[in-house]
């Protein structure tokens, strides 16, 4: 399709409640909402920078410095029939995936619109709805943790993943584990730990929890195949996974057991299949991991994990646990099994809420063909 223009939108989005992990502590989530127009169509793609450089280094600020420069130019006035084509016109640019991912996941939207196909349906995903669970930050304290973790039980969610850092693990996973002895639990470190320090997270070892996502450095693998070796609960790698190559290197190093696919991560939806489809013909497990996306993020992730290798919960939650307001008219709703439906309309299945969107806005920017 020949795009004709890209739109900008620098947001911010006041959270429901404060999300705190190893890293750093949001009230209000930033992102970058990308417009792209073509053939009379919008669509529609979220790039997931966030407003510091926490879980990887990329911010609001460095996306729209890339997107603007270096990607508009490379897609403005061209005809970019799909996926594959927009990889290969990026492919010299270097890293920046969080804002290459923003883009594909509109052209996306743009192609199923065109072609009036959902997502899913482009992508052959399996399953009208998908199991998920929720994604809690760090508590005041392990009781603390307890009460929001029974809080969101009674709202039906039935996979719980806790935030966890040095000094805040051990006490707080084994509180959980006591209240709740069947729950599917699993933690997540974002990369808070070396190797030396990974010794205290042993007696989480024991507590028959689902995996231990990203214990160790954002860059690294090889230490993960060590620390693996030494636990019998599965390491399941987000942050070092960054290509379909990178998980070829970690399955390959016995580095993890299990993938956390984040599109964006990995610089598009096109990049997370291939990863899923690299796992699945492996029978290794992978979920879809989530970044507090808003409503057009979360369509994407919904899409994606209707794939069949999605084989475990992913951190896709309703939409009332993160926005009381969001961009999108659809708001997600957690059904009475864990589950959410998969958007069936075209593209990514969403409208935006123009008025919403206009609230929310810091800045904007239109870049048009000459
Ligand atoms: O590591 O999975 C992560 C949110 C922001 C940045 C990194 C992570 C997360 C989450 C939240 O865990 C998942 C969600 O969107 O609910
Ligand atoms: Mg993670």
């Amino acid at each position: 399709m020949k795009i004709e223009s890209l739109t900008l939108h620098h947001i911010s989005m006041p959270l429901v409640a404060p999300f705190e992990t190893s890293f750093g502590r949001e009230t209000d989530r930033q992102c970058i909402l990308i417009t792209l127009r073509a053939a009379g169509l919008t669509g529609y793609g979220e790039c997931v920078a966030t407003r510091d450089p926490g879980y990887n280094y990329e911010t609001t600020g460095t996306a729209w410095h890339i997107l603007k420069e270096f990607v508009a130019p490379l897609i403005l006035g061209k005809d970019v029939p799909d996926a594959a084509d927009f990889q290969k016109r990026v492919a010299g640019i270097r890293g920046h995936h969080l804002a290459k991912a923003g883009v594909e996941m509109a052209l996306w939207d743009l192609l199923g619109k065109r072609d009036g196909k959902s997502l899913k349906e482009m992508f052959g995903g399996t399953r009208a709805k998908v199991e998920v669970g929720v994604s809690i930050g760090i508590q005041e304290s392990a009781a603390a943790l307890v009460r929001t973790v029974a809080s969101y039980l009674k709202k039906g969610y039935r996979r719980v993943k806790i935030k966890i850092k040095p000094g805040r693990a051990v006490e707080e996973t084994s509180a959980v584990r006591e209240a709740y002895p069947d729950l599917r639990l699993q933690v997540d470190a974002n990369s808070a730990y070396t190797l030396e320090t990974a010794e205290a997270l042993k007696p989480l070892d024991d507590l028959d929890l689902l995996l231990i996502e990203q214990p160790l450095y954002e860059d690294d693998i090889w230490d993960h195949r060590r620390l693996q070796a030494e636990l019998k609960t599965p390491i399941c790698l987000d942050e070092s996974i960054l290509s379909p190559r990178h998980a070829r290197y970690a399955l390959e190093m016995e580095a993890c057991q299990i993938i956390n696919i984040k599109p964006a991560r990995v610089a598009g939806l096109s990049q997370g299949i291939a990863i899923h489809d690299y796992c699945h013909a492996r029978h290794v497990p992978v979920w879809c991991g989530g970044m507090l996306e808003t409503g057009v993020g979360r369509a994407s992730n919904l899409a994606i994990a209707s794939l069949p290798g999605f084989i475990l919960p992913g951190d896709v939650s309703a939409s009332d646990r993160y926005y009381q307001r969001d961009i999108t008219k659809e708001r997600f709703v957690l059904n009475g099994d864990s589950t959410i439906d998969v958007p069936t309309g075209p593209g990514l299945g969403v409208t935006i809420d123009e008025e919403a969107l206009k609230q929310f806005t810091l800045s904007e920017a239109t870049l048009k063909a000459e």
